[in-house]
């Protein structure tokens, strides 16, 4: 059924204030303000890339080179960028003096809200943490990367991951011409970035990015189906809802009962009835509506 949606900031403000269990979905229309590129829609990564080759596991099968290529580009992006007013603004919900400002009752509960982040580029981590951002537990809790994270690489035979912030992964990534890079050239495990002392991670197997490719398992679905179960307010933060299963969870949390409020600069009509909407930039609104 679907309901029409308010842009009332005070009647949104009630809500937060008396929900007990708030979950933020967050797609790459969080980081379009950081200068990161969307997916979709006019000037999206997809319309000049093509997703087959380059976020599937069958694509990396057939051209490790090519898909190490358009990573490694994505990286040097990744880490010139930093985290915008609207990451800043879901980082503060995640603090205990900012809820009880601006929802009281979630004073009582020991979860403060979870953010599940559809982006791989760890401006949400950076925002929580901070430069560098290196401490992963302080976001324990509060952040789920579900499609992984541009600067963690798994080991395609030992399953040894790794984060790594620094550029390039290995010295055959520095061309920027594209060319074909020898398998052997190509990031390995225990290779030029390597550190530490596992027994694994030192098997000189292939790396691959760790991000979600599609076909592939997204992570911590497990916790987040938990998650969703208690859910009473999602807010979905400009992501086009069209890659499952995050394009779902606004359903199920509606079919429990619970409330949605949409944050992006368009609302398709195919779109889960959302109980809220907020129209525009989410690096305006957030900051404005969350205040
Ligand atoms: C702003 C803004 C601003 C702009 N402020 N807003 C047929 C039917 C149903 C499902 C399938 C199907 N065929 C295949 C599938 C499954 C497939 C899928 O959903 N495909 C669809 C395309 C149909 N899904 C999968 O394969 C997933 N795995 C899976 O399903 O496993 C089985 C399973 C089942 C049940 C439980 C568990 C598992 C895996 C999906 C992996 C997605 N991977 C990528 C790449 C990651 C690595 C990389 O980046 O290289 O993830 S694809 C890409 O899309 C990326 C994103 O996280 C994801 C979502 O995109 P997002 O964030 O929504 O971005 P956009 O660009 O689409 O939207 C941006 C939004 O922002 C827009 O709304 C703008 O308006 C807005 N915006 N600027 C606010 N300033
Ligand atoms: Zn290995």
């Amino acid at each position: 059924s679907q309901t029409t949606a308010s842009s009332d900031i005070q009647s949104f403000r009630d809500v937060l204030a008396s929900s007990k269990s708030i979950i933020i979905l967050a797609g790459a229309g969080l980081s379009a303000g950081s200068g990161i590129q969307t997916y979709r829609g006019g000037g999206g990564l997809w319309n000049t890339q093509d997703a087959d080759y380059l976020a599937t596991p069958q694509g990396f099968k057939e051209n490790p080179s090519r898909v190490w290529q358009f990573y490694h580009h994505r990286r040097e992006i990744c880490l010139q960028s930093q985290p915008n007013a609207a990451h800043r603004a879901l980082a503060s919900l995640s603090k205990l003096s900012t809820l009880s400002r601006i929802a009281p009752s979630l004073k009582e509960t020991s979860s403060p809200p979870l953010l599940i982040t559809q982006n791989i580029d760890s401006l949400s981590l950076r925002a929580l943490d901070g430069l560098p951002p290196a401490v992963k537990t302080a976001a324990e809790g509060r952040l789920l990367e579900m499609h992984g994270c541009i600067f963690s690489t798994r080991c395609t035979s030992c399953q040894h991951t790794q984060c790594t912030y620094t550029s390039p992964l290995c010295s055959a990534l520095l061309d920027t011409k594209e060319r074909d890079i020898p398998i052997s050239e190509l990031p390995r495990c225990g290779g030029e970035n390597w550190s530490g002392s596992n027994r694994y991670g030192k098997c000189g197997g292939l790396l691959r990015p760790d991000v979600v490719w599609f076909g592939e398992i997204p992570n911590h679905m497990g916790e987040i189906a938990q998650r969703l179960n208690w859910c009473d307010l999602l807010l979905v933060v400009g992501t086009s809802s069209t890659v499952y299963p995050a394009a779902g969870f606004a359903a199920t949390v509606k079919a429990r009962g619970g409330k949605v409020a949409v944050f992006d600069i368009e609302n398709p009509k195919d779109r889960v009835g959302a109980d809220f909407i907020f129209l525009g930039p989410c690096e305006e609104t957030l900051p404005e509506v969350l205040g």
